[in-house]
Formats: structure tokens, sequence, C-alpha cells
């Protein structure tokens, strides 16, 4: 009743106000619901996780920024309106609290999956303390909302970390006991996420995970990603375009797996008894040059290179064109050489497996992008 202050005993517990009273029942009735947030719903991996949690029975809540243009083009294949959705959008921003504190107070999650980020390593050198605010301190809000909810014994924290912590390398394969060694303002970023992730599930006993995902991809990976803006590049010689391919540093090497796997990997880490952090990996790696070479072999064009260093070129050996060229603009200040990640602990202790391999994963990416563009439109760019 308004104005009367309530004291009851519920399950063994003094509760002295209806606040307690709605986060006990809560409590008690976790387990019967499962409802999820997500930040970056609209990303590569928050669609597919959308996708994974809906067909697990999830009521599933996203967050999406305020966009001059629509942005929903990864999940528009979902149903979000009417009274039959069971997925539900509201407009916010990691760099707003009050926001992300009214969210979780309405929607009263069971699980919150951060996705969202700037999360370009090459933009972070030029918007460096937007990432941070974003890609640091988002994190930090979203903790501290759940705090001001009073459900920190309530909901589940995912935090979407990443190999690019690990940065110069120190030791190959990469652990969950590897050094970090960020080498851009978004992995420097990331690490302040990783940091208070951990330090919130230590003082106060918080269930957040930390999943170290190593690079992974899919036909709905942004593209200005190099997988993709080889992919659509490609997609575009099959076509009978006349273009040449510039691209930066060919020799770094990545753990590319593919982003439908992955997603699985994340809820996984929910479902535990113990909240832990995961490197997910395929424990392959491949240079960006053999991409490259992978990508054209599936509409059968061999590529060949000649010169070196700014010099280097990739041209087709059946005809002599050149197809792929090095610009100086696609260099960043601080590169990552090399990533391989040892996904052992995440097989062993929450039975996750890829499913995919590398060479499906060039193949599925490269057919998609011929198939978006013999449609005449050039989905998720
Ligand atoms: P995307 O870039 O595809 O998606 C990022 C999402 O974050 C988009 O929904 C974007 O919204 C949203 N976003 C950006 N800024 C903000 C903001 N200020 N407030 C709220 N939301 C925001 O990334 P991915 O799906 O590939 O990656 C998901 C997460 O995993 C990211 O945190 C990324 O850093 C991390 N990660 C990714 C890996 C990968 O290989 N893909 C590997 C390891 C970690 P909008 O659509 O409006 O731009
Ligand atoms: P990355 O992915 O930086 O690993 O971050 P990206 O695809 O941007 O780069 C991979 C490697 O390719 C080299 N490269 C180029 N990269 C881009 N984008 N464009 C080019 O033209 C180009 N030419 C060569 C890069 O130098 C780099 O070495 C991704 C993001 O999804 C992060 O959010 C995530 O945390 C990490 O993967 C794991």
């Amino acid at each position: 009743t308004p104005g009367v202050l309530h004291k009851m005993i519920v399950d063994g517990e003094l509760l002295n106000h209806p606040f307690e009273f709605e986060i006990k029942v809560l409590k008690m009735t976790t387990e019967r619901r499962k409802v999820a947030l997500i930040s970056g719903i609209t990303g590569q991996d928050g669609s597919y996780l959308t996708e994974f949690l809906l067909e697990k029975g999830y009521e599933v809540h996203g967050i999406i920024r305020r966009s001059s243009s629509f942005n929903t083009s990864r999940i528009e294949h979902l149903n979000f309106t009417g009274p039959t959705a069971k997925l539900h959008l509201h407009h916010g921003d990691l760099t707003d609290s009050t926001n992300l504190v009214s969210i979780i107070h309405r929607v009263k999650p069971t699980e919150i999956y951060n996705l969202g980020a700037q999360s370009h390593v090459k933009v972070s050198f030029e918007m460096s303390e937007y990432t941070a605010d974003v890609d640091g301190v988002g994190c930090l809000r979203i903790l501290d909302a759940i705090r001001s909810c009073g459900m920190e014994n309530v909901i589940r924290f995912y935090q979407a970390s990443t190999s690019e912590l690990y940065g110069k390398v120190r030791e190959i394969p990469q652990t969950e006991l590897t050094p970090f060694y960020p080498r851009s303002p978004y992995a420097v970023a990331k690490q302040f996420a990783f940091w208070i992730c951990v330090n919130y599930r230590e003082a106060y006993n918080m269930y957040a995970c930390n999943g170290i995902l190593f690079n992974h991809e899919s036909p709905r990976r942004g593209g200005t990603f190099v997988t993709r803006k080889i992919t659509r590049f490609v997609a575009r010689i099959a076509q009978g375009h006349k273009e040449v391919l510039t691209l930066g540093n060919i020799n770094a090497k990545r753990d590319w797996g593919h982003a439908r796997d992955y997603v699985e990997a994340m809820w996984l880490m929910l479902q535990q008894e113990k909240a832990d952090d995961f490197v997910i990996a395929t424990g392959e790696t491949h240079s960006v040059r053999e991409f490259v070479e992978k990508s054209f072999r599936e509409i059968n064009i061999t590529i060949k290179w000649r010169g070196e260093g700014l010099d280097e070129e990739g041209y087709n050996e059946g005809t002599g064109d050149v197809l792929v060229k090095i610009d100086p603009r696609y260099f960043r200040p601080t590169e990552v050489d090399l990533l391989l990640g040892n996904p052992a602990k995440a097989k062993r202790e929450l039975k996750w497996e890829i499913k995919t391999s590398f060479d499906d994963l060039v193949k599925e990416m490269v057919a998609k992008d011929v198939e978006y563009l013999s449609k005449g439109h050039d989905q998720f760019n």
C-alpha cells in the first residue's frame, strides 16, 4: 500500500520494503524466467545470439541506438512488433547510465550480454576517447546499473572480451593464462572492461563472465572488417567488375571462426555453476594473404603475388590482371601480428567445439556475397 512500510517474512527472510519483496520473488522465479537483454543487438553477434536465444525459448530484449537511418537490417527477419513478438527493442546507449538503469529496471532480465562496442580496431586510433567510453566504461555502467537495480544476485552477465587483449605476441597459442599486452585504444578499453568484470565478480559475488573471443566472421560481418571486405570484392569480380582491392597488412595472422558457433559459447558460459572466463577460438591461424587466396579460389581464380612491401600485388594467374594492391592507409600505428587461441578450457568445461571449419567459413561468405550481389542488394554492409 502506498505510504505504508511493509514487513514480511518470505522463505525465512525478513523483508522490509516492497522493493525487497519484488527482488526476492524475482530470485525465486529466476530459474523459470528466461529473459535476455543484449547490448549491440544490431551487430553481427547480436543478430546470431538473438536467433539462438529465441530458438531456446527466451524472451529477448535489445538495446538499439537512435540512428538517422534504419540500423536493424541484421534482425529485420525476426518478429519484433505486435502482440506475439518475443523480441523487444529499446532505445539506449552504453554512454547513458540513466537509460541503462531504466531499461534493466523495466525488463528485469535474467541474463545480460554486453556486445555493444565501437568494435573497429583501426577506427579506435581515430576515436580513442569515444572508444574508451563505450567499450571500457560502458561495461562498468551496465554492472553498476545491475547493482543500482538491486539485481546483482539475479542477473548473469556476459562481457564481450577479445583476443585483441593479447596484442603483442607473448605466448603461442594464447590461453586464459597468457598475459595481456593490448596494442590499440580499442584493446586497452576492452582490458578495462575485462578487469572491471572480474573485480565485480570478486567484490560483489556477481555472476559475471568474460568470453575472450578470437576473430569470428560470417556473411553478416560489417563490410570494413578485412574478411568481408575481401569476400564482397570477390563477389564483384565474379560478376565481371574490373576493380582493384586495396588492403593493408596482408601478413597479419588471425584465428578465424564462424560467429554462429561463437554465440553458443556465450550462452554456455552463463549456464555454468560458477562464473569464469574462457578463450573461444578454433586453434588454427591463417594470414590475410591466405584468406584472399582462398576466397578467389572459390570463383576459380588463382592469386599469385609479386613485389614486396608497398609494391606487393596480387594478380590473377590466368589473365595477369592485378586484383590486389597494398595501401598504407590501412596500416595501423601498432599492429597485432599473430593470434592463435587454445580453446581447451571451453572444450573441457563448456563442452563447446567449433562446427564450422575455416574452409567452410570462406565458402559460405563468398557464396552469400555472390548471392546478395546477384539479387541486387548488398546486405549487411
Ligand atoms: P559489430 O560492430 O557488428 O556490432 C557492434 C554493436 O554495438 C552494434 O549493434 C552497434 O550498434 C552497437 N554499438 C556501438 N556503439 C554503441 C553504443 N555507444 N551504445 C550501444 N551500442 C553500441 O560487432 P560484433 O557483433 O562483431 O562484435 C560484438 C562484440 O564482440 C563487440 O563488443 C566486439 O568488440 C566484440 N568482439 C568481436 C569479435 C569479432 O571477431 N566479431 C571478437 C572479439 C570480441 P549500431 O548497429 O547502431 O552500430
Ligand atoms: P581485427 O579485424 O582488427 O582483428 O579486429 P580486422 O578484420 O579489422 O583486421 C584483421 C587484420 O587484417 C589486417 N588488414 C586489414 N583490416 C581491415 N579492416 N581492412 C583492411 O583493408 C586490411 N588489410 C589488412 C589488419 O591490419 C588486421 O591485422 C576484429 C574486430 O572484430 C574486433 O572487434 C575484435 O575484438 C577482434 O577482431 C578479435
